[in-house]
């Protein structure tokens, strides 16, 4: 049975849309939750209730079966071998390209690059596009609320060449103005990075009406999706994105691989991130000559078989619909806040217009890693510290949150898990 069978409950119609169905019907959770063998699993007595998503999501049946099944029937290396094996490898690798293509909606599969994550996809824009195009003066906007991923390799690029970074701050509720991006942008603006969906305060910013603006001064776009893409349809032909970069593991996929997508033009005026094996058109001792993109940006043996199982969690999300995955976790997190309000002590952090996937919070007299650990013992899988945004956490004037993160398999039952286990908390530290 492949994914798009076995995930089909919903979306089966012929003409349904990538991310619409057709006929909305009930969002069916507790068929979903089959599909993911780990959920089944007892924490401490407990049955599990997995809200660390945002860190990493569990893996549906169909990406592990098709990973199996892959290396049991498919394996070799890639585009090396003229054997039967490396051909059927290739094709599947070009074929999870193709998959990945669609689902972002890019105009070529030769636009999406296989890296090992989302934090090498930033890197690779700033190793390759930013020494090649930025040159001392030239400035980076970023935002306050920024994973270390898309801060640290631009403070890279700063040392090295003397690019200047700015930073759009955030309103009280935690969002994102326009007139804050205006403000920080001018005719020195080379780069916009935003990430598309905080991880910690679960803020979705306006990231079409940014690129806009950043278009309008000459910069180009990048948006850090790693958050986004599991949870909202992303059209990255829609949002004008010039560069969008995202892992595979938050998004039902494995370990090991990510995504940089990049606008055709621009790849081809970027130099290669790494040399070595599979990238090269030509090389002798005096000179070097490289392949076209994507090719070139992919030295040495890939990822292929995580490859087969990120295509196949995105065929199985894609068959659910993102809409409606969307929809769902937009519920669960009104319900979430909701009843978290009313547990004395606890303070949520931020209030964005809208909120997806991370909801962080913190308790009067208990540390996040003490609430993280008592969540545990109920088999309620947080997550505890400051998320890889040390500049949000000096700004929100706290070391750590606790955060509590949202995927296509939770239901209203686990938000009641966490709202007894976080009571419970309350009732220790009292
Ligand atoms: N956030 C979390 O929030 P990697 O490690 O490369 O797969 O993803 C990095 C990354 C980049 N941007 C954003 C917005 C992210 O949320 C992350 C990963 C994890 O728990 C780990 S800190």
């Amino acid at each position: 049975m492949n994914s798009a069978e076995s995930a089909s409950p919903v979306c089966a119609a012929p003409g349904d849309e990538l991310f619409a169905c057709a006929a909305p019907r009930m969002y069916a959770v507790d068929q979903y939750r089959k599909d993911f063998p780990i959920l089944s699993e007892s924490i401490h007595g407990h049955p599990l209730v997995y809200l660390d998503n945002a860190a990493s999501t569990q893996k549906p049946r169909m990406a592990i079966e098709a990973m199996t099944r892959f290396m049991e029937h498919d394996y070799a290396n890639i585009h090396r071998g003229v054997h039967e094996l490396s051909v059927r490898a290739t094709d599947k690798h070009e074929a999870a390209r193709e998959t990945v293509r669609r689902f972002i909606n890019a105009e070529r599969s030769d636009e999406i690059i296989f890296v090992r994550n989302g934090t090498e996809a930033i890197n690779l824009v700033a190793a390759s596009w930013g020494r090649k195009f930025l040159k001392q003066g030239d400035e980076i906007v970023l935002t306050i609320l920024e994973h270390h991923s898309n801060i640290v390799p631009w403070q890279m690029l700063r040392d090295e060449i003397g690019v200047a970074l700015r930073v759009v701050p955030m309103t009280a509720d935690g969002d994102i103005r326009l007139e804050d991006v205006k403000a920080q942008l001018s005719p020195r603006t080379k780069l916009v990075a935003v990430t598309h969906v905080s991880n910690t305060l679960g803020t979705v910013l306006p990231v079409a009406e940014i690129a806009q603006l950043a278009h309008g001064v000459g910069a180009k776009v990048l948006f850090d999706g790693c958050q986004a893409v599991a949870r909202m349809p992303v059209d990255v032909r829609a949002l004008d994105a010039d560069f969008y970069a995202f892992s595979g593991h938050k998004l039902y996929g494995p370990t090991g691989i990510g995504i940089l997508y990049g606008k055709h033009d621009l790849l081809e005026s970027m130099p290669p991130y790494q040399g070595g094996g599979g990238m090269i058109a030509s090389v002798t001792f005096d000179e070097t000559t490289y392949r076209e993109p994507p090719y070139r940006f992919e030295a040495g043996t890939p990822a292929i078989t995580e490859a087969v199982g990120l295509a196949a969690a995105i065929d199985y999300i894609t068959t659910l619909g993102l809409n409606r995955i969307a929809r769902h976790e937009d519920e669960l997190m009104s319900y979430a806040v909701e009843q978290l309000r009313h547990v004395n002590s606890l303070k949520i952090l931020g209030n964005p217009k809208h909120r997806a996937g991370a909801l962080s919070f913190t308790m009067q007299n208990a540390h996040p890693h003490d609430i993280g650990t008592i969540l545990d013992r109920h088999g309620v899988a947080i997550r505890a510290g400051h998320h890889c945004a040390q500049p949000l956490m000096e700004h929100l004037g706290v070391p750590a949150t606790a955060r509590a993160s949202f995927g296509l398999y939770n239901s209203k039952a686990d938000i009641d898990a966490l709202v007894s286990a976080v009571k419970d908390v309350r009732r220790i530290f009292a």
